[in-house]
């Protein structure tokens, strides 16, 4: 099978989750970000994750490509409940995520911002939401905040390091893309347990982390 993705992308975390953790083999690819003929070539939408099936076919939507594969791999199934008090927190954190992370995204020398072009496209297209990228790189302090206090309310809802709930679930594939993307802002504090869990669901998940290039 193969991930089309792109590196920073949370809901291509999602997919990429479900084969680390149910250790299916897949072959990722990274498009550029402005490579619009791919994506629509194969699902008729500038989307990814899309995923291709063992028969060949091409789907997308990272929650049905979850689904898909955790059924394909047969090792149990994923919780589907998601608490209330997680949906609430998930809900909250476009308050800052996407003004904290998308400048970033651009900077940490990722495969799918490989050309001028893919950085262009995807600096103009956000900035149309967010606004200017340097504005808000200039706003981090006070975005920080308002992080800090979305991850104390988090720690609150860790169970263990393994699974945010008792067992794995939708709740994790959800919840862990938001914070594995976090980590690529300095100076971001996680809680001990949010913290652990981090690093416990990239290694369980085989998604890796951005500690080491933050900025
Ligand atoms: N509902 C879709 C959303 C996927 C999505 O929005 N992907 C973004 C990347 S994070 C995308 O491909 N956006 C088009 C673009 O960047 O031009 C899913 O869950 O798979």
């Amino acid at each position: 099978m193969k991930l089309y993705i792109y590196d920073h992308c949370p809901f291509c975390v999602r997919a990429r989750m479900i084969f680390g953790l149910r250790d299916v083999a897949v072959e990722e690819v990274v498009l550029l970000n402005d490579d619009e003929a791919t994506p629509i070539g194969l699902i008729g939408a500038k989307q990814v994750p899309i995923l291709q099936k063992p028969d060949g076919s091409h789907m997308g939507e990272s929650l049905d490509i979850v689904r898909f594969i955790d059924e394909y791999a047969g090792k149990g199934r994923l919780k589907a409940e998601i608490r209330p008090q997680v949906q609430a927190w998930f809900d909250q954190i476009s308050e800052y995520y996407n003004k904290l992370v998308q400048p970033r995204d651009v900077m940490l020398g990722l495969p799918e911002f490989a050309t001028q072009s893919a950085i262009d496209y995807f600096v103009g297209k956000k900035e149309k939401t967010i606004g200017n990228f340097q504005t808000n790189l200039s706003k981090t302090g006070q975005y920080l905040k308002r992080a800090a206090a979305g991850l104390a309310e988090l720690e609150t809802l860790v169970c263990s390091p393994d699974a945010l709930s008792a067992e794995l679930g939708m709740e994790d594939i959800i919840v862990f893309p938001v914070l594995r993307n976090l980590t690529m802002v300095r100076g971001l504090e996680m809680p001990p347990k949010v913290l652990a869990y981090v690093q416990k669901m990239s290694e369980q998940s085989k998604v890796p982390l951005y500690f080491d290039r933050a900025l």
